[in-house]
């Protein structure tokens, strides 16, 4: 598909680096898979690239100007950042507490709310930034768990904008999510965008499950996510490397020059390679304890492999990541200490950043890639490892727990936190015949060339763009208000006018439970207004009982009609009527039926009225509840063949009722009553299916206002109980003309 529009791409570093060396301006271009494949498309594509630039406040003021135009000139906008904001929105709240807290370390919660505060601000800057370089048609990508907010704060500026979203760490379960204080606000600041990604498919099911259960949104299928009325879309995105380059590089002489003289340098001792940023989450410590059990376990090994771990300081302003230092430099001694001999150390550790033709040149001459993270998002190592391995050899070990063992299944896995198995693997990796190393890399070659990262790219901002397109705003679904002035235009000059009104999702939004649903002031002195009009009569229909209609709306001048209209009173005063004749014998199995699915669904209730009887699942597990709902209505189905019941679906409810009554019957009577006559202007509002049957026995001049997102078979719809009310309120305040 061809993708039009300027991209604007959105991280929180800059793909440039700028320092001063000797007086001078000095900017590097980041390397790095991500970037190179973002970059091309940046290019490409035209637009910007909004992000941190650094730390510019110690340099002069002429050095800024000058790095201010080589940013504009290279298509980027610089988000500056105060050393507090970088100090507690970067290395507190996204470093301290987001990626751990993603990687199922919930050890740093309570966090301070300095931080959250700070967090939130920064995310405000960017999505200022974005705004402001926002044209019609741009595709806006935001990146990582830096800006989870920024989708949300621009789409609540700019409605129509494309945006996405790509988390490159992994999602966890809700139950981990959840222990954030602030883990509504993430969410809803990544549901802003109209496409979210992930680089697992656990990844996106469980930031499914997070917006059923935190935000009450509804799911299909887990890759499409409803909110606020607008839909989002989820999808899996496994990020690839850029393998040609990587390729090339790993064929070019000088890089195996330097990886024949990496082997010299081993005497040819077999080589387990670890390449990593210095990150808890990357399993460096168990992997070396796993080493050292290997020695223990396999002594004939010792003085012929080595280990030579390769680890980039990063994050060390975080205290934890200082830890790890420490906790390294210790074990790395401790091993070194008891198995070294004169002329064998079995780990090599260098703690530095080394570039990619080096880091090529050590792919090539390892004979086993150690990829050991508890939890990694994806992992870009192991598939830049295979990349490089144009021999058709190498064996590399990875951790089950890494995005990429998805679809890396060649790879010898592993559990890390399993050392004893981990140690076994090692044995197994370093006696692995060649003919089936061959077999397992070739496969592995397959698919890292076929999935790289500018395809990764490619797939998303299509993606991106269709489910813009797709997505049906509010306003294009909603009647325009153009057609909502006309009709109150029609209405005020009706002499006669009825309004049936349905009670919950209609004139109130759903309440966690059915009782705490009173209705505001301002509610009840918008009814009062339009009942008070002369020739207006306003009649509230709802599914609840009588005593609690009365209660809430007694005192009002309405006529109110309960249990779907089983029990009537068309003025205040009146007594109660109840249609006659209605058989309840179903009653007894039915609660039984109902009794025992709510005391096996933890969160639902049985609400026991005359006539009927509802099971509500509102406070549910959101996935147990719906599939309970399906269980129980097969087996209400079986019940209640041929009986005098029926089954009525309503929002995360099921309700049985005698048969004869409904909304519909509502409307009957009062016409027989002489109420509604072919002079009165009719109109009934609601938002669920019981309120379809009402719309369906309108007389044909009678208006069908739907509330709420959902397919309805009425004229005229709103999308909230807000504005179905405002609607209300111009028919009250307007004079009639
Ligand atoms: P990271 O956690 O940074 O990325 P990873 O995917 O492994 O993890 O990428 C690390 C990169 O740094 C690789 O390109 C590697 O070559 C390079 N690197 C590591 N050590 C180095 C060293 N000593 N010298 C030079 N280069 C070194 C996050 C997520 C991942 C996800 C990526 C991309 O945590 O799960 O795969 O984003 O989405």
């Amino acid at each position: 598909m061809e993708v039009t529009g300027r991209l604007l791409l959105v991280s929180n570093r800059l793909p440039m680096t700028a320092k001063v060396d000797r007086g001078h301006l000095a900017v590097s271009q980041s390397t790095g898979g991500l970037v190179t494949g973002l970059r091309r498309a940046h290019e490409h594509m035209g637009g910007s690239w909004i992000g941190w630039p650094g730390d510019v406040s110690r340099m002069k003021e002429k050095h800024r100007r000058e790095l201010e135009e080589m940013l504009q000139a290279g298509g980027c906008v610089p988000v500056h950042l105060t050393s507090e904001e970088v100090s507690l929105y970067y290395d507190g709240f996204a470093n301290g507490v987001l990626w751990p807290l993603f990687h199922q370390m919930v050890d740093r919660i309570p966090v301070p709310s300095l931080q959250w505060d700070a967090y939130r601000s920064v995310n405000e800057k960017f999505a200022e930034a974005v705004v402001r370089a926002w044209q019609p048609g741009d595709i806006i990508w935001v990146h990582d768990y830096h800006l989870t907010l920024v989708p949300g704060m621009v789409r609540a500026r700019i409605r129509e904008a494309t945006i996405g979203f790509f988390l490159h760490i992994p999602f966890p379960s809700p139950e981990i999510v959840c222990t954030l204080p602030w883990c509504d606000q993430v969410l809803q600041g990544m549901l802003g965008a109209n496409l979210v990604g992930f680089h697992t498919f656990t990844h996106q099911s469980h930031f499914a499950s997070c917006a059923q259960r935190v935000l009450g949104a509804s799911t299909s299928k887990y890759d499409r996510v409803r909110v606020d009325g607008r839909k989002v879309r989820l999808g899996v995105f496994p990020i690839g490397v850029d393998a040609q380059t990587f390729g090339a590089l790993a064929s070019d002489p000088a890089v195996l020059d330097e990886a024949t003289s990496i082997r010299e340098d081993a005497h040819h001792e077999s080589i387990l390679l670890g390449v990593d940023r210095l990150d808890y989450t990357k399993g460096i410590l168990a992997r070396l304890l796993a080493f050292e059990r290997f020695l223990e376990r396999e002594p004939q090994w010792r003085g012929k492999v080595r280990v030579v771990q390769l680890a980039v300081p990063s994050r060390d302003k975080v205290p934890r990541y200082r830890l790890l230092q420490r906790q390294l430099n210790e074990l790395v001694g401790r091993i070194n200490g008891s198995f070294s001999t004169v002329d064998w150390v079995p780990i090599h550790y260098m703690r530095r950043s080394l570039n990619e033709r080096q880091v090529a040149a050590l792919y090539r001459a390892a004979d086993v890639m150690l990829v050991t993270p508890f939890r990694d998002g994806m992992n870009l190592v192991a598939k830049e490892f295979v990349a490089c391995r144009s021999d058709h050899d190498g064996v590399l070990v990875l951790s089950e727990f890494a995005g990429a063992a998805v679809e890396m299944g060649e790879a010898l896995q592993v559990n890390p936190y399993d050392i004893e198995t981990m140690a076994r693997t090692y044995a197994e990796a370093l006696t692995m015949p060649g003919e089936e190393r061959r077999v397992r890399m070739e496969s592995l070659r397959h698919r890292v060339f076929a999935h790289d990262v500018h395809l990764w790219t490619t797939m998303f901002v299509e993606e991106l763009a269709l489910a813009s397109r797709k997505e049906t705003r509010p306003e294009d679904a909603m009647s325009p208000a153009v057609e909502l002035d006309a009709l109150t235009l029609r209405l005020r000059a009706a002499k006669r006018l009825l309004l049936l009104l349905d009670y919950d999702g209609t004139l109130v939004p759903f309440a966690r439970t059915p009782d705490v649903a009173a209705p505001d002031t301002e509610l009840r002195q918008l009814l009062a207004k339009l009942a008070a009009r002369p020739g207006v009569s306003v009649h509230v229909v709802s599914g609840r009982r009588r005593g609690v209609l009365e209660r809430w709306l007694g005192d009002l001048h309405l006529g109110l009609h309960a249990e779907h209209g089983y029990w009537w009173r068309n003025r205040p005063n009146e007594p109660w009527r109840a249609v006659p004749d209605v058989n309840v014998d179903w009653k007894p199995d039915v609660k039984r039926i109902l009794d025992e699915t709510a005391a096996s669904t933890p969160g639902t209730l049985v609400e026991e009225k005359t006539a009927s009887m509802a099971w509500h699942w509102r406070r549910a597990e959101p996935e147990l509840g719906a599939a309970r709902m399906e269980s129980l209505s097969r087996r209400l189905d079986d019940e209640l063949r041929g009986s005098s019941a029926e089954i009525v679906f309503g929002k995360k409810m099921i309700e049985v009722r005698s048969r004869g009554v409904s909304k519909a019957g509502v409307l009957a009577r009062l016409q027989a009553q002489g109420i509604v006559t072919a002079a009165t202007a009719v109109v009934a509002m609601g938002d669920d299916r019981t309120d379809e049957e009402c719309f369906a026995a309108l007389p044909a001049e009678g208006v069908a206002i739907g509330v709420g997102f959902r397919a309805t078979a009425a004229r005229y719809r709103v999308a909230t109980p807000r504005a179905a009310r405002a609607l209300l309120a111009t028919i009250a305040n307007t004079k009639r003309t």
